[in-house]
């Protein structure tokens, strides 16, 4: 056996969700809300996401050890106008907000063949895509954006204003896994370059800048200096945007406002989520399958020359994942015991 593999703890999927319960729960957090965490956290290292798996109950108990998030927050649907849904979190984490609004959010993009959904007040440390790809299971095509703190410069800067910003989209696809992408507007996600930082190891030099605006590849400095936006002033755009329709467009906050509410304690991200869900029957009526059909001709297209699909490699991990169970890092197994002793 390699020694990585020794270093490795193996945990089956059901393990593991048991864990990161118990651990959310010895923290404070109301049943429903671990559980709603959990699944989110678990799903995210079944499918090798690992910067936003269980690495993310350190996250979590770290926010709630310094008062930034309401552990047994209750969540408040209401219905802003007909076709918009609106979830309080109430300062909870944004998992069980989302799993409360979205059957209403369904219903509606049903009815009116689009509606959207902002969760206000929430904490958020997680992914996007278990949401989007939940949406697009129900036959909708769906997108979610969020603003994070401010953490990375705009093009042509080097001072810190957007969030990380992740865009996520899902598309449902007929009798396969719907097509889901999901990714930050930062050149990585801020949890890449932790994982970086806790393991030792250099990151690139164009992913950001140290605190006096260089270049550098040291994760520590980056994360203490300005991230950069992927695609330079494309992305940079794409950060305006989501900082523009998941904070005031929906009265929540900026990225940089959600980082002076922070007020140092190095929680995760207060603030607000956006969700778009489109019903493709709105516009297509009885031609939908005819029209699903055509999109899988451009998918068959992509794969065809050995290009691959967003989404391909994680469902492939989910697949191992089921098959094998998962293997984490001895060092996090470790940290996630010292949380739980805490
Ligand atoms: P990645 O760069 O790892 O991946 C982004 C997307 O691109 C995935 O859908 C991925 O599919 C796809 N992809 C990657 N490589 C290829 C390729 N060669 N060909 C085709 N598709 C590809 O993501 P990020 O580091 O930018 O973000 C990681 C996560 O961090 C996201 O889930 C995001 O939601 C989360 N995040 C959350 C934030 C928050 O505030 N809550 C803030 C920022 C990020 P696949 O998965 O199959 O590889
Ligand atoms: O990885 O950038 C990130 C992130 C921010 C909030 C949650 N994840």
């Amino acid at each position: 056996m390699n020694r990585a593999l020794r270093e490795d703890v193996a945990l089956t999927i059901a393990e593991a969700d048991e864990l990161a319960r118990t651990v959310l729960e010895a923290w404070g957090l109301a049943p429903d809300h671990a559980a709603a965490v959990a699944h989110t956290m678990v799903s995210g290292e079944r499918d090798g996401c690992t910067s936003h798996g269980l690495y993310r109950l350190l996250v979590a108990a770290n926010s709630v050890e310094r008062g930034v998030v309401v552990p047994d927050a209750v969540p408040e649907v209401s219905e802003p106008a007909q076709a918009l849904v609106r979830v309080d979190g109430k300062g909870g984490f944004a998992q069980l907000p989302f799993e409360r609004g979205m059957p209403l959010l369904v219903e509606k993009a049903r009815k009116f063949g689009i509606a959207a959904m902002a969760l206000n007040n929430v904490v958020h440390f997680a992914a996007l895509w278990p949401e989007v790809e939940a949406l697009a299971e129900q036959g909708l095509v769906a997108f979610a954006f969020t603003p994070s703190h401010s953490w990375v410069a705009p093009a042509g800067g080097t001072k810190p204003v957007f969030g990380t910003n992740p865009i996520a989209f899902g598309w449902p696809r007929p009798n396969r896994a719907p097509f889901v992408f999901d990714f930050a507007t930062s050149a990585v996600a801020r949890g890449e370059i932790e994982l970086h930082r806790r393991a030792g190891k250099e990151i690139p030099l164009d992913w950001g800048y140290d605190a006096e605006g260089n270049p550098s590849s040291d994760a520590k400095a980056v994360l203490d200096g300005a991230m950069r936006t992927f695609g330079g002033h494309k992305g940079s755009a794409l950060a305006a945007m989501v900082e523009l329709i998941a904070g005031p467009l929906i009265g929540d906050m900026t990225s940089a406002e959600s980082m002076a509410a922070d007020k140092d304690r190095g929680g995760s991200p207060i603030g607000g989520e956006f969700i778009i869900a489109i019903d493709p029957a709105g516009f297509l009526g009885a031609g939908v399958e005819e029209h699903l059909r055509r999109a899988e001709a451009m998918f068959d297209m992509i794969e065809g020359q050995g290009a691959r699909l967003p989404g391909s490699r994680r469902l492939i991990a989910r697949a191992r994942s089921d098959k094998e169970g998962l293997r984490i890092p001895a060092k996090l197994h470790q940290d996630i015991l010292e949380v739980l002793e805490r």
